[in-house]
């Protein structure tokens, strides 16, 4: 029988993958959307699977919508990929991220427990919670600490998810997901808005980018591959936690060496702190400038994680390297804005 799932945040990057590739295996895919996000559907429009996802409001802070939509489309698994997930604004935004990104997870699966406890659940928990690391690579058994109120939030999140599983025997497994990237990445994240900034830059669009905290350390893989982890969690025989990562981590300044060899823009660095700068060989202009206002209060400087369980238990590992992932991304955002 055809099966049902439930994908809330679906309009945001990862909604988009999972969709495309639970509707390859022949689910019948419910697109759970904001209210405040709807009309943002670019991202299926771009994976040509518009029509075949079955849009639906979905709030994470109202537990009667929840509660209803579970009840109406009785979906055999939730992925729950909704949440307020940049971690630069849950500093301005601390309890508008703490309703959505950790209580919203109790919601749903208290939801799960009233109206069908055989519901899986896959939570998207994140590499922030490990935030000020105390072992590298982190595993699923090293010990968190976050540095936001997004980290923090998705702490209650991962944890209210163990605590499903053990007290009421729910299939519940959290993906403790380092940071995925892809061409349908927000711009409000680094990775794109340096791969959309250059492309802009290299097409004479802008003159300069601004960017805050250069030397923090990420382990960056690529959405698409990502989202098959997840899936793979719910089809596994019993419900546990992953890591899933690439094992490689490259600096926010890498991403911009990396991004202008790819464009063909030759650069120097110049200056410390915020005085620090990217020049432009070929016209001397500076083309990366430090805006303070992109520092975080705290920052996560270093994350790299090791993903040997999720390969030895579900058999995944990622297949597209840091070097092949900004060069899709460059790829995608030099021909868009190439061609408008
Ligand atoms: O920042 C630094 C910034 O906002 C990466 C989310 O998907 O991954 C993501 O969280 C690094 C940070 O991602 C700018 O300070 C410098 O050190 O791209 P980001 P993130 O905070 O790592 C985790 C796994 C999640 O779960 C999150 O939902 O880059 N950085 N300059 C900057 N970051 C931004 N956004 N903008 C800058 O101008």
């Amino acid at each position: 029988m055809k099966k049902t799932a439930l994908i809330t945040g679906v309009s945001g990057q990862d909604g988009a993958y999972l969709s495309k590739l639970l509707l390859k295996k022949g689910y019948r895919v419910i697109g759970g959307e904001r209210r405040s996000a709807s009309g943002s559907l670019w991202r299926l429009k771009d994976l040509n699977i518009e029509n075949d996802v079955e849009i639906t409001d979905f709030e994470l802070s109202e537990f009667t919508n929840i509660y209803r939509t579970i009840e109406k489309y009785r979906p055999d698994e939730i992925y729950n990929l909704a949440a307020q997930s940049f971690v630069g604004a849950s500093f301005e935004m601390p309890t508008m991220t703490s309703d959505i990104t950790g209580l919203g997870v109790s919601r749903i699966l208290e939801a799960i427990r009233q109206i069908n406890p055989e519901i899986k659940f896959y939570q998207a928990s994140s590499s922030e919670m490990f935030g000020k690391v105390s072992e590298t690579p982190q595993t699923e058994n090293t010990p968190f600490y976050p540095r936001s109120p997004y980290g923090i939030a998705k702490l209650f999140g991962h944890w209210m998810t163990i605590n499903y599983k053990e007290a009421y025997n729910i299939f519940a497994c959290s993906g403790i997901l380092f940071n995925h990237e892809s061409p349908l990445r927000g711009e409000q994240f680094v990775t794109k808005k340096i791969t959309m900034g250059l492309s802009k830059i290299k097409l004479g669009l802008i003159e300069y980018l601004e960017l805050g905290n250069l030397d923090s350390k990420r382990d960056w893989g690529y959405a698409g591959d990502y989202v098959e982890a997840m899936y793979l969690m719910l089809q596994n025989d019993k419900p546990d936690n992953y890591v899933i990562s690439t094992g490689e981590t490259f600096s926010v300044k890498d991403f911009i060496n990396t991004s202008c060899n790819e464009l063909g823009i030759d650069i120097e660095w110049q200056g410390l702190g915020i005085d620090e700068t990217a020049i432009d060989k070929k016209t001397g202009k500076s083309i990366i400038r430090i805006n303070p206002k992109f520092y975080r209060p705290t920052e996560v400087d270093l994350l790299l994680g090791n993903s040997t369980k999720a390969k030895k238990m579900l058999k995944w590992k990622p297949k597209t390297n840091f070097y092949e992932l900004v060069s899709k991304m460059i790829e995608y955002d030099y021909n868009k804005l190439k061609n408008k």
